[in-house]
């Protein structure tokens, strides 16, 4: 009914008009919107791959800026019976009557004990949607700067430091009912680690007004039923 009223707000105002705001929100507060390839772990030092507040992280690592829980991973594969790559799969949602969509995640990496960042070439964390139940498709990668060794990981040429900051890729491009994200985690080795936060979508929901034509035909039709009330 709510809608209703705005639509026809809308037209009468003889325009049309697009609502903002969230999709889909990934904020980690609880362990619900996502779920894991393998068990969530840590071995409470260097390896881990799990939803936290960084309680369960050792006291050398750190990701600043957090905004409550978030989720982080580091070195899976030392875990027996774990093997590259993890995936974060998150639920999936309607993006029925959305335009312009766009995603936004929040990223920090731990500064190791030296100073550096540990990053290597075979090193990555992806991004991929799955759109109205299709193939997995890339849009979003975490990386290092090409070296062989041990750079910081890199998202299109801009650092992912020791504190959350915010990255966005353009979907605009999509359109369809459904959409789900999953995140690829290849991290084989200590100090190669990713903290991520907020996972979002967001987009502008359209309200199609009924054409002015339209609401002329409607009032034609009751002018006539009157007419022939009168008439008959
Ligand atoms: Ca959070
Ligand atoms: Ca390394
Ligand atoms: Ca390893
Ligand atoms: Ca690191």
């Amino acid at each position: 009914m709510g809608l209703r009223c705005v639509a026809l707000g809308v037209v009468l105002a003889g325009g049309s008009a697009a609502f903002g705001g969230d999709v889909f929100l990934l904020d980690f507060e609880s362990a619900s919107g996502y779920s894991t390839s393998v068990t969530e772990f840590t071995d409470g030092s260097t390896d881990y791959f799990m939803r936290t507040d960084g309680s369960h992280l050792n006291s050398g690592t750190e990701y600043f800026g957090a905004d409550g829980s978030y989720f982080a991973g580091q070195d899976m594969d030392s875990e027996p019976g774990i093997g590259l790559p993890v995936y974060l799969t998150t639920d999936t949602f309607s993006i029925d009557g959305y335009t312009d969509l766009m995603f936004a995640i929040d990223l920090a990496e731990d500064d190791a004990f030296n100073g550096d960042e540990d990053w290597d070439a075979g090193d990555s964390v992806v991004i991929e949607y799955q759109l109205d139940g299709g193939a997995w498709t890339e849009f979003f990668r975490v990386e290092n700067d090409g070296s062989t060794f041990n750079s910081a990981a890199f998202v299109d040429g801009v650092e992912v430091t020791d504190t959350f900051q915010s990255f966005s890729a353009d979907l605009s491009a999509l359109s369809g009912s459904t959409l789900a994200l999953r995140m690829v985690w290849d991290l084989n080795a200590g100090d190669e680690d990713l903290a991520v936060d907020n996972l979002r979508i967001s987009g502008n929901l359209a309200v199609v007004p009924l054409p002015p034509a339209a609401w002329g035909g409607l009032g034609m039709l009751g002018l006539m039923a009157g007419l022939r009330k009168r008439l008959g």
